[in-house]
């Protein structure tokens, strides 16, 4: 096993540690949460009763190789745990997500969750947002076009994300435009502006929703919480 997949592995076990008999879990998408998914199908397999929420479509069929018993139509009010990735994250416990697509389902699953435990390896540490990565916003594709010229006036430069030649497609059908908006000062304000482009869906900064993010570290784990 490779360093980083030990980090993303021990990260994982930490968080699935807390999950306990019949809980409503949130299953997140990435390598990282996978890993998670692939640890809770054990505790399944071994008798735990526990019942999954999953983020995305990836995430739905890898647990249902598990035979993770699932909710899969609409989200319930109360999940107890959720435990997804991140590609950025700042010492706020702010995230940016989205780099694998899932952002909207992914946020709608944690914005239920009574807690949000991110796993993470330690190429990523805490640092200001948008200073490592873009920032992903889920557009309408009748909106793109007129969506990406708001975000330039913002102060970003938006490129739509491409699957080979075509626009990448979210389980919802819609398009991403992925934005270097360099460092994020306010991205409470920059949120707020986003969210009220009309063609919007969803953006990928999850502000105080993590409540606690984990950090795979050599041999080890550390821990951020909210
Ligand atoms: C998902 O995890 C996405 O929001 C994010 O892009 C991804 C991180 O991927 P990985 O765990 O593979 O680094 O939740």
């Amino acid at each position: 096993m490779d360093n980083i997949t030990r980090e993303k592995t021990l990260a994982a076990t930490a968080a699935v540690s807390r999950i306990k008999p019949n809980m409503i879990v949130g299953l997140g998408s990435g390598s990282t949460a996978e890993i998670a998914v692939q640890l809770l199908g054990e505790k399944v397999k071994n008798g735990m009763q526990i019942t999954g929420v999953p983020s995305s479509v990836t995430t739905k069929k890898l647990a249902q190789t598990f035979d993770i018993p699932l909710i899969t139509d609409a989200v319930p009010a109360k999940i107890d745990i959720t435990i997804d990735g991140a590609d950025e994250f700042d010492e706020n416990l702010n995230l940016i997500k989205g780099g694998g697509g899932a952002l909207l389902h992914e946020k709608i699953v944690a914005s239920a969750s009574r807690e949000l435990i991110i796993i993470v390896d330690s190429r990523k540490t805490a640092r200001p947002l948008g200073s490592s990565f873009h920032l992903p916003v889920e557009v309408i594709p009748y909106a793109h076009v007129i969506v990406e010229q708001t975000l330039c006036q913002l102060g970003s430069t938006p490129k739509l994300r491409r699957n080979n030649d075509k626009p990448f497609v979210t389980d919802e059908g819609n398009y991403i435009l992925d934005c270097n908006f360099n460092t994020i000062a306010n991205p409470q304000k920059l949120a707020s502006d986003i969210s009220q482009i009309p063609g919007v869906v969803e953006h990928g900064m999850f502000i105080g929703m993590a409540t606690r993010i984990i950090i795979g570290s050599g041999e080890t784990t550390r821990e951020l919480q909210a």
